[in-house]
Parts: C-alpha cells; structure tokens; sequence
C-alpha cells in the first residue's frame, strides 16, 4: 500500500541520495556512486525519475571523449530502468570562480560565463528529456552589503534570466525554468530569500509566462516561514512548477533531511494539499541520507521519504473522508442567509446596504471556534489513532 509506483512522480537528484557526507568539518563518508550506478540504485527503490546538475552528471573537467562516455552510460541505464529525467538544473555555486556568485557576481567574466554554462547545461538537460529547468541562486548573495547594490542585482539576475529565457524560445524548447528561493547558506545573505520574493520577481520578467517557482521545504523553514503558505500562494499564482521535499529543523544548519523525518504535522498539511488541489509535477526529494549512512542506510532514506510521503497522503485521505472534521469544517463555513447579501463583489447597492447593516460586535467576539477540538482531531489522524 505504501510502496511507491511511477504514478506518483517520486525522484531524487543525482546529488541527494549520491551525497558522500562531506560536510564543513569532515571529509566523505561514503564512497562515490557513478550517475548509472545512482540511477540503478534509484530504480531498485522504486523512483519514477532522477534530475540533475550539469556537473553531477559531467565533471566540469571532463573530456569530450569522457563526456559522451558518461552520457552514453547514463542513456543507458535510463533505458534499462525506465527512469526519466523531468529536471535539471547548473552548478553554478561549486567551482571557486562562482564564489562572489554567478549571475550577480561584481566580476563580468564571471556572469558571461555563467550563461554559457547555463546554456551548454540547458542543452544537455533538454537532450534527456527535462521539461523544467531550475535555477537555485547557490552563491548569488554577500556576506557584506559594502560590495554589491542589491537593486543592481536584482537587475543582473533579471537580465540573465530574461537572456535565458530567450535562449530556451530561440531554440524551440518546451521548456519551463522555476526559480528556487533560499535565505541563507552557503552564504550569509543570498537575494530573493523566500517564494514570496521569486513571485513577485517573475513578474517583473519578459516572458513571465515561461518562469515560476521550485519551492523547498527546508528554506521557508530555515526562514522561520509556513512552507504550506508559501506553496499555496505559489499554486494560487500558477506557479507552482516544481517542489523540493526534505526537512528542517528551524535555527540550525542547513539539514536537507528526510522528507517528514522532523515537522510532520507541516509534512501532513502539505501533502494533503497537494493532494486536494490535484498538483501533477513531480514530488522531488531534495535531501540526504545522515552522515552516519553506508550505501543501505542511503536506501533506507531514499525509501522513507517516499513511504513518508505515501503515508500522509493515506492520513489526508482519511481527513477529508472524517464526518466528525467534515462537518466541524463545514459549520465553520457556513454562510447564514441574514449575511450572504453582504458579501460578493463590490456594487454600489452592497457597499451601501453593507455600511447600514448591524453587527453584533460582542457576539462576534464571544464566540469559539473549535479549533483545539480540530486540531486534536487532525494530529490524532496523523498519529495514527483516528
Ligand atoms: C543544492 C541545494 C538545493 C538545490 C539544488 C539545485 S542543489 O543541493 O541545496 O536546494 O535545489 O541546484
Ligand atoms: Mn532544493
Ligand atoms: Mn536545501
């Protein structure tokens, strides 16, 4: 019942469940997995698709013999898996020439490079089948304000993107880019820190129709904000074309931990709605498996974020199908017919009905809303009891 099928859109990146547990005090812990050899593994899980930076797949060193060698292998075992590839994205945070950023970096070279890297990483992307292209700022940030004008770059940023999506219609790609916010890490400060802030970006974009959004779970968390909201609002906008799944712990380190293996009562309300509002893109677990993991403790995540996942999907199942919540839910939203002429658009007549009607502002304030007794409904359902 919990075992995951193709149906449900489960992948992971190269870089998640190929994580060698390097972290800034030590050095790796598992050996390194070839990319057919992270797609075999993925397979054996039960994933749908695996997605990709450019250098997770390619060295950014490599050779052009070596090149098609990795791709060739890669094909390969895509074929002999049935593994797709729905999105890939560029590294563009590693090397130490993006250390002041790419797009946003002070240094010209350095953000023409970055678009030829990201063009050359768009054509491979696109060559295995990605329909969406995520870009994650990775170090486009400061550690101080005494170097760059964040209006400034906001603009380059806005002229990469712009510059990338007319590379994508020039060559005829179907192709959509969602843009991944994060607060901070790997540097003290990264632009664009929250969804709220692509969103409102994308809109200032040339072709605003071809961007949205690759919300993940640990960054709204790491800024101390409702994931749930922050995808919602994304949804609502049309934007939701993408969705990084882990957890967090808020106020520590960037963790990128097993889908709902910390805040599950979020993880349960965020399945539910995409579950209820019927999102169809892929469920991408962008996490890792602990540094404690050998190669069967990196399935025994890989398999939990997904069983996790297909868990509180059956729990959002039983919330909606409850009579008990169904009909506390349905009391709380009832419209009485004294107050439904007041509410609807705006005309003349309602605003003016509306300013002389009586409110019985005390009752309004005297009454309970039940939602200690909801809760406890919910977070029984979750545990398992309801
Ligand atoms: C990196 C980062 C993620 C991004 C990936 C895509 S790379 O692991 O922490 O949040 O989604 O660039
Ligand atoms: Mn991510
Ligand atoms: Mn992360």
């Amino acid at each position: 019942m919990y075992d995951p099928s193709p149906a449900d859109k489960f992948t992971f990146g190269l870089w998640t469940v190929g994580n060698v547990g390097r972290d800034p005090f030590g050095e790796p812990v598992r050996a390194a997995l070839s990319p057919a050899e992270i797609v075999r593994l993925l397979a054996e899980v039960g994933a749908w698709g695996v997605n990709f930076h450019d250098n997770d797949l390619v060295p950014i060193d490599a050779s052009a013999d070596e090149r098609e060698r990795i791709i060739r292998d890669f094909r390969a075992a895509l074929d002999a898996t049935g593994l797709v590839v729905p999105m890939a994205t560029t590294n563009l945070f590693t090397d130490p020439a993006f250390k002041d950023g790419a797009f946003t970096s002070n240094d010209a070279r350095v953000r023409a490079y970055a678009l030829q890297k990201t063009m050359r990483a768009i054509d491979l992307g696109v060559e295995l089948g990605a329909k969406t292209y995520v870009f994650w700022g990775g170090r486009e940030g400061v550690e101080t304000d005494a170097a760059k004008s964040p209006s400034e770059s906001i603009k380059r940023f806005r002229e990469a993107i712009n510059f990338l999506c007319d590379y994508a219609r020039d060559q005829r790609y179907d192709l959509r880019f969602a843009l991944e916010p994060k607060p901070n890490e790997p540097r003290g400060d990264l632009y664009f820190a929250t969804v709220g802030a692509m969103l409102g970006f994308i809109g200032t974009l040339e072709h605003p129709e071809m961007v949205g959004v690759n919300p993940e779970m640990a960054h709204e968390q790491m800024a101390g904000l409702n994931f749930l909201h922050a995808v919602a609002q994304a949804w609502e906008a049309g934007k939701l074309f993408h969705i990084d799944l882990n957890d967090q712990v808020i106020g520590r380190f960037d963790q990128d931990l097993r889908f709902g293996s910390h805040n599950i009562k979020s993880a349960f309300f965020l399945v539910k709605y995409l579950e209820d509002v019927g999102y169809d893109g892929s469920r991408h677990f962008d996490a890792h498996a602990y540094r404690t993991e050998d190669a069967a403790g990196v399935k025994d995540f890989a398999r939990g974020c997904m069983r996790t996942y297909l868990i509180l999907k059956e729990k959002a199942q039983r919330f909606n199908a409850d009579p008990e919540i169904q009909a506390l839910l349905a009391e709380l939203n009832a419209v009485d017919d004294s107050v439904a002429p007041h509410l609807g658009p705006y005309s003349a007549e309602r605003a003016a009905a509306l300013k002389a009607a009586h409110f019985d502002r005390q009752a309004l304030g005297a009454r309970g809303y039940g939602y200690e007794r909801l809760d406890q409904l919910a977070v029984e359902i979750v545990l398992g009891v309801r």
